[in-house]
């Protein structure tokens, strides 16, 4: 009896809470992102005006419920100096999502050169990787194969990790529920990183 009711408690009340962080150099696009994924996640959630967003200097947090998860993201900055507090959150995330300006090639292996620091750091072994080839919206930007070229050498470092490069426009809000719907399926499934429990209050 004992276990039925704390079954029927557990199904109602709590949910897996996973720590998802969004990454990327500055400009990219990830308060956007984070902005137009709660807009399109959350019920009645009335977001900024996206053309409002400035440069992070800290972190934005947002939360949104896919099925019986509870994502978490943390929206670090992405300006060459915040880049060294990234680390501090790694230990404690459940996934990372990667934000790319695909209009942004004269950056585009300053951003390489961010992943492959990220990926190389132990605290994110076994963590899934879902990068954004952002501002897909932009003539002449750069396509998934350009990105997924310029990032190859990259290969040997994400391993067997679940990797996923997905097109996206996070001003439109274009590929961001299956950007996220992606997440959701990896971190759930993902037995290396166990959820948070939370109560639902
Ligand atoms: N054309 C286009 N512009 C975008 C898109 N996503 C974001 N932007 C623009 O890119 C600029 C930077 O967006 P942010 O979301 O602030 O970028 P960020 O990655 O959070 O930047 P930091 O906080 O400095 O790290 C803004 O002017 C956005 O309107 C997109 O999909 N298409
Ligand atoms: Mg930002």
């Amino acid at each position: 009896m004992y276990t039925l009711l704390s079954g029927l408690y557990k199904y109602m009340f709590q949910k897996d809470e996973y720590c998802i962080l969004i990454l990327g150099l500055d400009n990219a696009g990830k308060t956007t992102f984070l902005e137009q994924t709660k807009t399109k996640f959350s019920r009645n959630y009335k977001g900024m005006s996206l053309s409002k967003i400035t440069t992070t200097v800290g972190l934005n947090i947002g939360t949104i419920d896919v099925s019986n998860a509870r994502l978490m993201f943390w929206d670090l900055g992405g300006q060459e100096e915040l880049q060294s507090l990234w680390d501090k959150y790694y230990a404690e995330s459940h996934g990372v999502i990667y934000v790319i300006d695909s209009t942004d090639e004269e950056r585009l292996c300053q951003s390489k050169d961010a992943f492959e620091k990220m990926i190389s750091s132990e605290s994110l072994d076994g963590v899934p990787l879902l990068v954004l080839a952002n501002k897909q919206d932009v003539k002449n930007c750069l396509s998934v194969p350009d990105i997924k070229t310029a990032f190859s050498d990259c290969a040997p470092k994400i391993g067997q990790r679940d990797c996923l490069v997905q097109p996206c426009t996070a001003l439109t809000g274009d590929g961001v529920n299956e950007g996220i719907e992606w997440m959701v399926k990896c971190v759930v499934g993902n037995i290396h990183r166990p959820p948070r429990q939370k109560d639902i209050t």
